[in-house]
């Protein structure tokens, strides 16, 4: 028989009203990045994000997203980012190095700085495979980082303000 215990649930709300959300976005195959950050846009749009709420940067290739990213948290403007690249493997190991720094150094500027970065950097061995996750057969991977942000976004200010320790009262307990 299932017990009586019934947890307290914290869930991120699905409307962007209110929240501010910065998408870092590469101009390296821009073909595919530009599909994504359109869709992207389009899901905070429809879940109700006004235009002063989204900031968009333009960074050279993925490679610089993470510094990017990690300057958009540090500025506490934002309550969730999504950091936009696509890299294709090409016949040398550098898609190797670009995608592991560019996920770990992504990974990094959220726990650094505590905002949500949302990965949508596709991580592709053809283009077509690209083409297929930016509106394609694989849907949007844009606008799935779009409803993420927008989750991880609510979350962070609920967690926030339900769990945060109470502010320091400035005696030392006593040993
Ligand atoms: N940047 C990408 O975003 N995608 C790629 O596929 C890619 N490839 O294949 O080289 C790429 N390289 C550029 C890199 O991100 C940096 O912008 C560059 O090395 C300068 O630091």
């Amino acid at each position: 028989m299932a017990g009586k215990l019934q947890p307290e649930r914290v869930d991120g709300g699905l409307t962007a009203a209110g929240l501010r959300f910065g998408i870092a976005v590469s101009r390296f195959n821009s073909f595919i990045t530009e599909r994504l950050l359109s869709a992207s846009v389009n899901a905070l749009e429809r879940a109700g994000a006004g235009s002063k709420d989204v900031t968009v940067v333009h960074v050279p290739g993925a490679f610089e997203l993470p510094l990017t990213a990690k300057k958009l948290a540090m500025s506490g403007k934002y309550d969730a980012l999504i950091a936009i690249g696509c890299v294709i493997r090409g016949e040398t190991s550098h898609y190797d190095y670009v995608c592991s720094e560019t996920s770990r150094g992504l990974q990094l500027a959220q726990m650094d700085t505590g905002v949500p970065v949302l990965f949508c950097v596709l991580t592709c061995d053809t283009l077509e495979q690209a083409i297929d996750r930016a509106g394609l057969k694989g849907g949007n991977k844009g606008f799935e980082a779009g409803l993420a942000a927008i989750e991880m976004g609510h979350l962070s200010r609920k967690i926030r303000a339900t769990h945060s320790a109470p502010a320091a009262t400035g005696k030392t307990r006593r040993k």
